[in-house]
């Protein structure tokens, strides 16, 4: 039997590392859930998780609702990581405005605040907030009105 050539065990190799990359990839386990508004005055919450940036766009505008809220139902619970916020892409949403606070229930009664969105966020630049591994079935934003392109929530591992 002959041994492979290093040619081949380097493409073995980078065949392998690449499955890897893919299978430790986090999934955004917000993507096509339930998602809901408080108002909605242009776009539709669906397409907060629709798994798209509207570059240049946004994918729900609400109404000027104080506070306007948008909510996304993972449908079971998980121990989330990280929740990601893509901004409108025509303007800025929290030019010089107070934070918009990141909660996540079990419930959808009793929340808790992880974090908030401090600051501007765009759709390059997306606000993180990492919520320590707490148990959640729905993630909520709330602010006097909201302008979102994109919502991704990712679990902890
Ligand atoms: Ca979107």
């Amino acid at each position: 039997m002959r041994a492979p050539s290093s040619g081949k065990i380097k493409l073995a190799l980078a065949a392998l590392a690449l499955l890897l990359t893919f299978a430790r990839a986090r999934q955004n386990i917000a993507r096509n859930r339930p998602a809901t508004a408080s108002s909605t005055r242009f776009g539709h919450p669906s397409a907060v998780v629709n798994g798209v940036v509207e570059w240049g766009s946004y994918a729900l505008h609400t109404q000027a609702d104080r506070p306007a809220w948008f909510m996304v139902d993972l449908q079971g619970t998980h121990r989330i990581d990280e929740v990601r916020v893509y901004g409108r892409g025509d303007a800025l949403l929290n030019e010089d405005a107070p934070p918009v606070p990141v909660e996540v229930s079990l419930d959808a009664h009793t929340w808790k605040q992880v974090g908030a969105c401090e600051g501007v966020f765009t759709q390059a630049s997306p606000c993180q907030v990492h919520a320590g591994g707490a148990p959640a079935r729905y993630v909520r934003l709330t602010y006097p009105y909201l302008v979102l392109s994109e919502v991704e929530v990712f679990e902890t591992r």
